[in-house]
Parts: structure tokens; sequence; C-alpha cells
């Protein structure tokens, strides 16, 4: 049977504004999608996160159908299924004999040189289309970084995407006359304030019918695949969305950053893992999010503060990833080489905070923004734990990991290996923060208050080793210079017990 064009739609793809679906055409086109082991194991996926992409991907699949799309489905159980994109696609091609292949270009560059080499070996035409799903495209954020400026920082790159949208804009002006009102955010907060109930949803039959697949086949994963609450729909991750904005958007910027061990999401919209897989639209957010703080339900910190995170981070680590790939992947300007210790994997460590982050990470596949960056990825660049290893980590563990947004974050952000071409400084702090932002240091087997010896918080003196060690590259830094002062004052018996108590603990770190 001759079909004009097979559209394949990839697993983060569950858009109906795809840009492959463009137009297509019901009567001769027919969509393709498949579920593929080697997707699943490249690292080896939290088992939520695999739930949630295949039963997502079940569900836009029989709403296509509904809508009166051809769709052929290869699922992961089919006796046939050869488990990877490559040659699932090329028995699609040989199924169908399309005329023509029409494909989105994927959001990763593993996928996206995958795509390129069909050009070269299907037997049809193949037609590779922008993702138009971002607010900025790859050729805007690209001609913004090229466009001779020293450092690419965020905030001047969000500035531009207030003015191209328009949104908190009066005129060319920031409403509230402030592009960011971050100094009015970053509160810790008490484990007795009111906080808002997560929004669960109830695995349908067909949900249940991928937890049991799941189940079988990733038995060795990372992760509890139960309980399972995620919505896998567009109109479950609407509702979540509009939940958030009812319940938490007013107190969103001022406990952005608090961390409670019995409160996993705080104020946080828990909206990553729809937005990455095509469930939400970013512009379409950030405009609710406008639409919440001029009906008067939010204060401009909230309303600015989260759509900062969508509008500005969001779109900037995409743009960063795909500026700087492929070398990004490899990037260690720091030469970290220690392997990752095992408890990352277990939450078997006495640091509380690391034990929380990691025991929530394993049951729910989510971390907020804090717990990854001064908790996790603090942890593991102040240890010197090659970074590619904790970028491997971060991808597998997360349901919202997919990595244009997660390595930047990883390797930029939290681990400083790209030499700070994201981040202005390392994020590098010693147990006072995390005791000032979240109630883990009270149980703690380790004393935050004391600096050095065994009973001593390991951040304490692990941020001053971290310093030393790495004082050639980061001495001349101007926002870390008050630290080096910090240091070359201590008594030299102090600095001495600092770097023998980190010595001893990284030497008994495995
Ligand atoms: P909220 O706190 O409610 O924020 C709202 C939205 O803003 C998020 O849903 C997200 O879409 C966006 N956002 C916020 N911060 C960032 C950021 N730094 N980069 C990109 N988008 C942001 N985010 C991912 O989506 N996928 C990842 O794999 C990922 N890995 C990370 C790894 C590290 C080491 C760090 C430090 C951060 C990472 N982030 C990642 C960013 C951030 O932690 C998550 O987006 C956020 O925790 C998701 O939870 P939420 O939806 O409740 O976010
Ligand atoms: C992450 C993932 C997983 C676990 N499984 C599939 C799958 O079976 N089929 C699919 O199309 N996509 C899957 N994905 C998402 C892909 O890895 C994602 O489309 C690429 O990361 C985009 O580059």
């Amino acid at each position: 049977m001759t079909q004009q064009n097979l559209i394949i739609i990839l697993g983060d793809q569950l858009s109906p504004k795809l840009s492959a679906l463009w137009g297509a055409n019901k009567e001769t086109d027919t969509i393709f999608m498949c579920e593929v082991m080697a997707e699943a194991t490249y690292v080896k996926h939290h088992k939520k996160k695999i739930a949630l992409i295949l039963a997502a991907m079940r569900a836009f699949a029989q709403d296509l159908r509904h809508q009166g799309w051809r769709v052929d489905y290869v699922p992961l159980d089919h006796p046939e299924n050869t488990g990877s994109f490559e040659t699932e696609i090329a028995r699609a091609v040989a199924r169908w004999n399309p005329t023509r292949l029409t494909t989105t270009k994927a959001s990763e560059y593993r996928v996206l040189e995958m795509q390129r080499r069909w050009v070269d070996t299907l037997p049809c035409e193949v037609n590779l289309l922008e993702d138009e799903r971002f607010i900025c495209s790859t050729a805007r954020f690209n001609a913004w970084a090229d466009d001779g400026r020293k450092q690419l920082r965020m905030e001047f790159f969000y500035r531009d995407m207030r003015r191209l949208t328009g949104l908190l804009m009066d005129g060319d002006k920031p409403i509230g006359g402030q592009w960011n009102f971050d100094h009015d955010n970053r509160k810790p907060a008490k484990a007795d304030l009111f906080m808002p109930a997560v929004k669960r949803y109830a695995p349908s039959p067909e949900t249940r019918t991928v937890l049991d697949l799941v189940a079988t086949r990733f038995p060795d994963h990372f992760g509890d695949l139960e309980p399972f609450w995620f919505g896998v729909s567009a109109t479950d991750a609407q509702d979540a969305l509009s939940h958030f904005i009812n319940t938490a958007l007013p107190r969103f910027g001022d406990y952005q950053d608090a961390m409670l061990k019995d409160h996993k999401f705080l104020y946080h919209s828990l909206i990553s893992f729809y937005l990455n897989i095509g469930l939400l639209d970013p512009l379409d957010v950030c405009q609710q999010v406008e639409a919440a703080y001029h009906a008067g339900h939010c204060p401009l910190n909230c309303a600015e503060g989260y759509i900062r995170q969508i509008l500005g981070w969001r779109e900037y680590v995409r743009g960063i990833y795909w500026h700087e790939m492929p070398q990004y992947a490899t990037s260690n300007a720091l030469g970290a080489t220690r392997s990752l210790p095992e408890f990352y994997w277990t939450g078997d460590t006495k640091m509380a905070c690391l034990k929380a982050a990691i025991t929530q990470t394993k049951e729910e596949a989510y971390a907020h923004h804090i717990q990854r960056l001064m908790v996790t990825g603090n942890f593991a660049m102040m240890a010197g734990v090659n970074p590619h290893e904790v970028h491997e980590w971060y991808l597998a563990v997360y349901a919202d990991a997919f990595e244009w947004v997660e390595m930047p974050n990883t390797i930029g952000m939290s681990q400083f290996g790209d030499d700070g071409l994201l981040a202005s400084k390392p994020y590098a702090s010693s147990g006072a923060y995390i005791d000032r932002m979240s109630d883990y240091c009270g149980d703690c087997h380790f004393s935050v208050k004391e600096k050095t010896g065994e009973a001593a918080c390991p951040f304490n003196y692990l941020y001053w080793d971290f310093l030393l060690r790495h004082r050639e590259k980061l001495g001349g830094n101007p926002r870390m210079a008050q630290m080096y002062r910090t240091f070359d004052k201590m008594e030299p018996s102090r600095q001495r017990a600092t770097l023998d108590s980190a010595q001893k603990f990284l030497a008994n770190l495995g």
C-alpha cells in the first residue's frame, strides 16, 4: 500500500501543534509511533519516567485516532518490536512504502543525529522540520549568543524574551519597574505553613497496563513505580497547571528555594514533566500565569518569578544546549574524576539533606530545583565527581529529564563543568545555606555548627577544600574573592583541620 507521507512522532513530541503535523492529511498520511527498549535503557531511566512517557504516548495516539488519524503504533511488547528508533522506523517505512517521511527535529542531539542519518539510509524523501514548540527558536538564540556579547547571561536573554513576547510588559517597560523581583523571594519555609496538596491522577486501565509492563520489563531500574500519580494527557496536564495557579502560585516566589523534609513539593508547580513531553505549551503556561496576575490572583514577584523560570531559564538552557553541542557533553572545566558515590542510587547516607533529596527522587522521580542544585549537585561538585557521571544520574532519575534541559543545568549550572559559560560562579555552599533554607539539619547525624572533625557537617569542610583545590581557576573571580580572603584570614591550625577533615572524608567516600 503506497502512502504519501509517514509522520514520525517521538515520545516527547506529544503536541497537536507539532510541526510534523502541519499540513498533514488524514486521508493519505499515516502517523507512526513506537515504544523502544533503547530509549528506556541508554541510561536506565526511573521506572516512573518510563511509565509516564509510554502511558502519555498511548493516550496521545488514542486521541489522534479519535480525531480520525491513522496511527501505526508499536508497543514495547509487540513480538516483532526490534527495540530501537532506527530499526523500527526502517520497518515502518518497509510496511507503508511512503514517498515522504516527515518528522520534527528531536529535542536531543543523539536522536537528531539519528534523524539526519535517515536522509541517507531510507528509500524515501525525509522532511526534517524545526521544533516550533519553544518560545525562542534556535536561530534566534544563536543570533543573540553570537552578537559579540562577552557573556551569555540568562538575565539579559530573559529581558529580550520579555520584550519579544510582551509578557508582564507595559509598553517597552517591565511592569512594576523592574525585570526581576528575586529580592522578595527565597524565604525559608516553616513546616507548619499551609501547603497546597499535589493533584494526583488515578491510573486508568490503559495506564495500569503500562505500569504492569514497566514492572515486568524494568525491575532493576532505579525508583519506585508505585504509587503512580502523574497525569498522562493534555487535559490532565492543564488541570494540574490550573490547580497550581489556584493553590500555590500566590506563594511560589516566596518559598521557591525552601526545603522541608515532610513537604516534597512545597509551592512548586510540578509541570516540567508535562511541558517536556509536549502536554503543555510554554507560552500558553506563561500567559495563564500573567492572566492570574492581572486578575489580582497573585503578587507580581510570584508571577514574574514563575514566568522567568519558563520564559527565561527553560528557553535559555535549550539555546545553550544547541549552541554548544556536541562538545558541551564532555566539558569538565574543573577536571573532576571521582565516580558518583553509590549512595546516589540508594539514599543510604548519614547526611540528612542528601538522604531526603535522594529518597524523594527515588519515590517520586521529582526533586525541586534547590534540592537538585544545592544538595545533590553541590555535594557532587565539591566532592569532585566527574560531571558526565553526574549528568547521567540526573538524566536517569527525574521524570522531566531530557538532555537538552538536563545537561546545561547539570554540567553547566550545578557542576561548573562549562567553565562559567552558564553560571558566573560555582553554586558551592557550606552547610549554613542548607540549614538556612531547610529543616534537614535539625536531626542530621552531623552537626552543621561544627566546622571540622568527624561530627561536622561534610558540606562545611568540603566547601573550603573545593575552593582551595580550584584556587588557580576561581581565585581571580571577583565574586569569589571575599571567600578566599576569609580562608586566608583563618588561623593556620583551623585551615589545616578543615583540609584534613575534607581529605579524610573524601578518602572514605569510595
Ligand atoms: P517549578 O519550580 O514550579 O518551575 C516552573 C517551571 O520552570 C518548571 O516546570 C520548568 O519548566 C521551568 N524551570 C525552572 N527552572 C528551570 C531551569 N533551571 N531550567 C529549565 N527550566 C526550568 N528541569 C527540567 O525540566 N528537566 C531536567 O532534566 C532538569 N534537570 C535539572 C538538573 C539540575 C542539576 C538542576 C539544578 C536543575 C534541573 N532542572 C531540570 C531545572 C529545575 O530543577 C526543574 O525544571 C524543576 O525542578 C521542575 O519542577 P517544577 O515543574 O515543580 O518547577
Ligand atoms: C525517554 C523515552 C522513553 C523512555 N521511551 C521512548 C519510547 O519508547 N519511544 C519514544 O518515541 N520515545 C521515548 N522516549 C523519549 C525519547 O527518548 C525522546 O523522544 C528523545 O529523547 C528526543 O530526542
